[in-house]
């Protein structure tokens, strides 16, 4: 009778875990990098051989933090994204779409992540000021240039290179 009892009480307990995973999701631990319908992961140990990029900035009402990651541009240059003098014809109506685990998503031109075009620096960051990031990460978008942080995406799972274009190349 006694164990009875404990077992029903066991069920209440163990039951509910399974439905609270969904509800938080676990963090994405890599990146999905897709071009011309092929997918590639970038994960924290990939960004760690990469040239490190660490910007001060600010999104609104923050104080400045140092973020520390790898510039968009050279995720973009690995996955054989067109850039500098290749950066030209059909690929000037492509751009960069990163999503986020809430679906939110962004675009980017690639002209202008180009530094042959501009000055705009956007780095996928994995730590604030030496620590890695908590409810934002694992990755998080910083665009120091932008007036407002709208792009500064948080809990980044994709960036997708997109053809823009509605014509046919001449
Ligand atoms: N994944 C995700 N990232 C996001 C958003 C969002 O809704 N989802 N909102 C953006 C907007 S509009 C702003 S202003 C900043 C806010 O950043 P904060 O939460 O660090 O202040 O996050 C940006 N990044
Ligand atoms: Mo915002």
């Amino acid at each position: 009778m006694k164990h009875r009892w404990m077992m029903g009480l066991l069920l209440c307990v163990a039951l509910p875990a399974p439905l609270l995973a969904q509800v938080k999701e676990p963090a994405q631990r890599a990146v999905a990098v897709v071009m011309d319908g092929k997918s590639s992961t970038v994960d924290g140990a990939a960004l760690a051989a990469m040239p490190s990029t660490t910007i001060t900035a600010a999104t609104h009402g923050d104080k400045p933090a140092a973020w520390q990651g790898v510039a968009l541009e050279e995720i973009l240059h690995r996955a054989g994204v067109p850039q500098g003098e290749a950066l030209r014809g059909r690929s000037m109506a492509s751009f960069i779409r990163v999503t986020a685990a809430d679906g939110y998503q962004v675009v980017f031109s690639l002209a202008e992540l180009d530094p042959g075009f501009s000055h705009t620096t956007v780095i996928l960051a994995q730590a604030r000021d030496g620590q890695p990031l908590t409810s934002d990460g694992p990755f998080r978008l910083v665009v120091p240039g932008d007036q407002r942080a709208a792009r500064w995406v948080r809990n980044v799972t994709t960036i997708e290179v997109v053809d823009g274009s509605t014509r046919a190349p001449r």
